[in-house]
C-alpha cells in the first residue's frame, strides 16, 4: 500500500490524518500545500478535492477526502497494529456521534480565533480587491472569509466561538467521567480522540490552554494524547502556528503571563 497525503503542516484537519498514519506505522509521502499562498485552489488540486481544502489522501491512486472520512478509511484498510474503532456497535455509534459533534462544534469554532489571531495581519496587508478575489475563489470557505473581512470577526463572533470551544471541553469532561477514561470512550483511544485533538493543541498554541484548567479530566486527557507515540511525528517542527508566526509567539506568551 502506498499513501500520499496532501496536507499542510499547521492545518488542524491534516494533523488528524497524520496522527492515524503515524500511529499505524504506515509510511506516507507528504505533499505540503501553502494555504495562505492558495495552493489548495489550483485546478490540479481542485481536481482531487473540489472543496479546495486539505487534507486529501491518495491510497494506491484512490482519492479520499475529508479528515474524518480519511481517518475512518485508514482504520478500515489498515486495522492493525493500532485500531481506533471499538468492536461493539453501541460504542462505535457513540464514537461516530462524538465525531459529528466535534466536526460541527470545535472543528468549526477553532477557525475563528485562528484566523482572527494568527492570519489576520496577512489579510489586512492585502488590498480590498485582492482580498475579495481570494475569498471568492474558495469553494467551501468563501462566506467564512467574507464574514471575517480584512478587519477580522467582530467580538461577538469571537466570543461565541470561544464559548463553543468551552462547551466542547465540558462535553469531553462529561464523556471521560462517564466512560471512566482516560480516553473519551474509556480505556482505548478512538477516532473521536484523534478528531478533537487539534482543537486543544491549537488553543494551547494560541496561549489559551487555561480554557480547560478547571477540568482536570481534560487536562489528563491532553497529557495522555501528547504522550502518545504518534504525537511527536505528527506535530513535527512547523506544525504549530507559534513556530511560524513571531507575532503570535509574543501574544501567546502574554496570554500566559500571570
Ligand atoms: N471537513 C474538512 C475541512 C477541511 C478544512 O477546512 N481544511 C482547512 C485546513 S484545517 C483548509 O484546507 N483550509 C483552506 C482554506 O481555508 O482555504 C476536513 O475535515 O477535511
Amino acid at each position: 500500500m502506498t499513501f500520499t497525503l496532501y496536507n499542510a503542516p499547521p492545518s488542524t484537519c491534516s494533523q488528524r490524518a497524520r496522527f492515524v498514519l503515524n500511529a499505524k506505522g504506515l509510511p506516507f509521502d507528504e505533499v505540503k500545500l501553502d494555504l495562505l499562498a492558495g495552493d489548495q485552489l489550483k485546478p490540479e488540486y481542485l481536481a482531487l478535492n473540489p472543496g479546495g481544502v486539505v487534507p486529501t489522501l491518495d491510497h494506491d491512486g484512490q482519492i479520499v477526502i475529508d479528515s474524518s472520512v480519511i481517518i475512518e478509511y485508514l482504520d478500515e484498510v489498515a486495522p492493525e497494529p493500532a485500531h481506533f474503532t471499538p468492536a461493539d456497535p453501541v460504542a462505535r455509534a457513540r464514537m461516530r456521534a462524538l465525531m459529528r459533534f466535534i466536526d460541527e462544534m470545535p472543528a468549526a469554532a477553532v477557525r475563528v480565533p485562528t484566523f482572527n489571531l494568527a492570519f489576520l495581519p496577512r489579510f489586512a496587508a492585502m488590498s480590498e480587491d485582492e482580498f475579495r478575489a481570494f475569498a471568492e475563489s474558495k469553494p467551501l470557505r468563501k462566506e467564512f472569509m467574507l464574514t471575517m473581512g480584512r478587519t477580522g470577526f467582530p467580538e461577538a463572533e469571537m466570543n461565541a466561538a470561544l464559548d463553543r470551544l468551552r462547551r466542547t471541553y465540558a462535553r469531553m469532561d462529561a464523556e471521560i467521567e462517564r466512560s471512566g477514561g482516560p480516553w473519551l470512550l474509556g480505556k482505548d483511544i478512538s477516532l473521536a480522540d484523534v478528531a478533537v485533538m487539534p482543537a486543544l493543541v491549537r488553543m494551547a498554541d494560541l496561549g489559551l490552554e487555561a480554557m480547560w484548567s478547571g477540568l482536570p479530566r481534560v487536562g489528563r486527557w491532553y497529557d495522555a494524547i501528547r504522550a502518545h507515540p504518534a504525537f511527536a511525528p505528527t506535530y513535527y517542527p512547523g506544525s504549530l502556528l507559534t513556530e511560524r508566526l513571531p507575532h503570535l509567539r509574543e501574544r501567546a506568551k502574554q496570554q500566559r503571563a500571570p
